[in-house]
């Protein structure tokens, strides 16, 4: 092979303070892992001798342990974008340790094309293959690599055999031109190819080529309780209603379903419910419980941006990568993520709310208003342009003594206007084409804990007038009471 082989350490000493690193993956799949270990080393070599050591870190969305746990740890991130949820990173950020830029996770690649972000100094790519002219086979998992393998000075390559090469042909790599010579991307539906299998990359950039054999970092899912069931139930149950009405297709229309467990369960419900049709999928990341759906005939093909398995499931896919390959097709995130494609295929949108308010307003990043979670992701790329938006949450969080449903958000990602849908386990609240205070009388009836009804009753009877009745002096009492006394249900307007 042409490229020269480096060690991990060798590739981790090519980059320099102050430099910009770009990975590929999505989530923990399909990231670099060996090279940014090392990296996290050798900051802590170069802090232990009193250096500084930062660098600037894109990537597709958050990464594994093996790249945002040990560079937080080492405190080797300067600036991060557009999404992580790792909890070392999310306590670096959280104390300004890094900089972090949330952002919509199909506008990265444009934003580094634009120059509204510096462009990468390195990008490292996990490939399953690569040939002598710089055709690149991903792994698991396709995220920015496109735009950074062409962006970057320099590339470092990680080989992880852990990958087979018979990946290829899973990946569809496209990217888009600028404005004004953009055309419509040509998806029409979910499993059009409109791309190449590979990445190309410049054999020049390569600067080394790295070997490992290592599994991706997917967290096991939280095995389904009460809750979760009851919510994957309420949404699978209201999408058929809406089926028999005429307002989804017979033939039902694509769905887009974001992450965690409260996402794999509403997948899971929905394949169940056999009174929907077997269905499609355009999402970002694909979930354990899709697996199990394709194999019983219920989930007809998957379009993602990443194989977010753990790792015994993806394993069984490898084993079995005839029937897969049929089946997927993994695409660069501003293809999987795209508006434009969200709303010409009619994607039913479903996304996992921290909280919500009694309008409709959506947080889904920031704890009690101040501490980001994970982040935005793709659920403002789905849920603004979606056929129908639906967002999902569990009525209460930490033992009831907080409720995700409060009088105005503490932090809004997601406005009345993009929100369609609001589930949790007590019911749904279908918001489409009602008032602020239809919407509030519903949302409290139908998804409000029962601990927590009469106080917003009682918040929206001191709103004051106007179309929004919002009382501007407890609209955050929810939130400062449980603050002073560990508990909403303590809350006393005054
Ligand atoms: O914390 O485990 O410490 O108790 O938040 O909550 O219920 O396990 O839910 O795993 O589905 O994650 C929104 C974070 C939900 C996720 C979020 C606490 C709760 C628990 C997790 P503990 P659950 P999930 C795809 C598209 C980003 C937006 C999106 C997410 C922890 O789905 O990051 O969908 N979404 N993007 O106790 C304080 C509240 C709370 C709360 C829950 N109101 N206040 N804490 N918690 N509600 C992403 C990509 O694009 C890749």
């Amino acid at each position: 092979m042409a490229y020269k082989k480096i060690s991990a350490e060798e590739a981790a000493s090519l980059i320099n303070n102050e430099d910009i690193i770009s990975l590929s993956g999505f989530t923990a799949t399909g990231c670099p892992k060996a090279v940014p270990t090392a990296l996290a080393k050798r900051a802590e070599e170069e802090h232990a001798k009193g250096h500084p050591f930062k660098v600037g870190m894109y990537t597709g969305a958050s990464t594994g342990e093996s790249a945002d746990g040990v560079l937080s740890r080492a405190n080797a991130i300067k600036f991060r974008t557009p999404y992580q949820s790792n909890s070392d990173s999310r306590a670096a950020l959280n104390n300004h340790d890094m900089h972090y830029f949330d952002l919509h996770l199909s506008e990265l690649q444009q934003y580094l094309r634009y120059g509204f972000l510096p462009k990468p100094d390195f990008a490292i790519l996990e490939v399953s293959d690569i040939t002598e002219d710089g055709k690149a086979i991903l792994t698991s998992a396709v995220g920015i690599a496109p735009t950074i393998a062409r962006l970057a000075d320099k590339i470092i390559l990680e080989f992880n055999r852990y990958h087979p090469k018979e990946l290829a042909g899973m990946h569809d790599i496209y990217e888009p031109a600028d404005p004004p010579y953009r055309r419509e991307i040509p998806v029409y539906s979910p499993s059009d190819r409109i791309g190449v299998p590979y990445v190309q990359l410049d054999p020049k950039k390569v600067v080394g080529i790295v070997e490992t054999n290592l599994p991706n970092e997917i967290g096991a899912f939280t095995p389904l309780d009460g809750v979760t069931e009851q919510i994957g139930k309420n949404v699978a149950d209201f999408l058929y209603k809406e089926m028999k009405a005429g307002r989804i297709p017979s033939t039902f229309l694509p769905v887009q379903s974001g992450v965690g467990n409260v996402a794999n369960a509403v997948l899971g419900a929905m394949g169940s419910n056999k009174e929907i049709p077997a269905f499609e999928i355009y999402t970002e990341v694909i979930q354990d419980s899709v697996i199990d759906l394709m194999k019983e005939g219920r989930v007809k093909f998957a379009s993602g941006c990443s194989l977010s398995l753990t790792s015994p499931v993806l394993e069984a896919v490898y084993a079995d990568l005839d029937f897969f390959k049929q089946k997927f097709l993994l695409r660069p995130q501003e293809i999987s993520n795209n508006p434009e494609i969200a709303r010409r295929l009619g994607l039913i949108a479903i996304n996992t709310a921290l909280e919500a308010d009694i309008f409709g307003h959506i947080n889904s990043s920031h704890v009690l208003g101040t501490k980001m979670m994970n982040g935005i992701g793709g659920s403002g790329d789905f849920c603004r342009n979606a056929y129908l938006s639906i967002f999902t949450t569990p009525s209460t969080a930490k033992g009831g003594k907080i409720s995700a449903i409060v009088p105005m958000v503490s932090h809004v990602d997601h406005s009345e206007h993009s929100v369609k849908v609001l589930i949790t386990e007590h019911g749904v609240a279908d918001l489409r084409g009602l008032s602020p205070v239809q919407r509030a009388e519903t949302i409290i009836e139908n998804c409000v804990d029962p601990s927590y009804k009469d106080i917003l009753r009682k918040y929206l009877e001191l709103g004051q007038k106007g179309h929004t009745p919002q009382n501007m002096n407890a609209a955050l009492a929810f939130h400062s009471t449980f603050l002073q006394t560990g508990d909403m249900r303590n809350v006393d307007f005054k």
